[in-house]
């Protein structure tokens, strides 16, 4: 059986409810523990929709997604939110406490453990300047903190979990460039052992990532390191350059 956290794609197919064309075609990839898989394209390519198949927000139409080595539907919900985290590409915030959306996954995390996660989501300063800090209140939808702030605990929610596999959905957008730097240097060391997606529309971001998946179209064109694409694939040179 591949490592627990593994995530498998076997030539799955994916059409949304209702519609003609399937928007993913023919994916296969398998993405592993110990390493950082990117998947890059054009807007509507398909990426989202790609990242919301492994926590079975819809199921693939065709072909199959295993985690560990088992199939997704014999996992079950309970299996699945335990062992993935994903920060969606826009991230949410419920009304309540810093601390309660930080427990969202992670129920019996204590306040040093929720300290820690948010200082690898460099979230510690401004979490410390708030009136009541872990027990100050965010309004529905989290419109009392910004946009990079709100990515930015929702990074800390899902390092609070522990997964086996992360997800992230163009989740450093919001983050300034040097932000951004600090982030990623920091998430190294809790996800060195877990399988982790990334979905970015910068080349920049990516270019250390072990495996990158060109997605365009619903369907993957090209794979390699950043060095292997820009010498291979035309279409990764273009986003490039874009
Ligand atoms: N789509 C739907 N219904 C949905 C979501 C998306 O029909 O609920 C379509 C829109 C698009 C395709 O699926 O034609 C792929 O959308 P997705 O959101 O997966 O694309 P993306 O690669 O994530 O785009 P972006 O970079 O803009 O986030
Ligand atoms: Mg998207």
């Amino acid at each position: 059986l591949p490592e627990p956290g593994t995530v498998e794609f076997k030539d799955v197919t994916f059409g949304y409810p209702g519609a003609e064309a399937p928007v993913l075609s023919g994916i296969s990839f398998t993405a592993k523990p110990g390493q950082t898989t990117a998947i890059i394209g054009s807007t509507g390519a398909g990426k989202t929709t790609l990242l919301n198949l492994i926590p079975r927000l819809y199921d693939a139409t065709e072909g199959e997604i295993l985690i560990g080595g088992v199939p997704l539907k014999e996992l079950g919900r309970e299996a699945i939110s335990r062992n993935i985290s994903a920060v969606p590409q826009r991230p949410y915030l419920f009304s309540g406490t810093i601390a309660s959306n930080l427990r969202f996954g992670a129920q019996d995390a204590s306040d040093e453990e929720l300290w820690e996660a948010l200082d690898i989501a460099q979230s510690t300063d401004f979490v410390t300047e708030r009136e009541g800090q872990l027990e100050s209140t965010i309004s529905q939808g989290g419109t009392n903190v910004s946009g990079g702030q709100r990515q930015r605990l929702c990074i800390a929610r899902a390092l609070a979990a522990k997964p086996m596999t992360y997800l992230f959905d163009d989740s450093f957008s919001a983050l300034d460039v040097n932000t951004d730097a600090k982030l990623r240097a920091a998430l190294a060391e809790p996800t060195k052992d877990a399988a982790v997606i990334i979905v970015a529309q910068r080349v920049s971001t990516i270019t250390e990532a072990d495996q990158i998946l060109v997605l365009d179209h619903g369907e993957i064109v090209a794979r390699g390191t950043h060095e292997e694409l820009l010498e291979s694939s035309e279409t990764y040179q273009e986003i490039v350059t874009s």
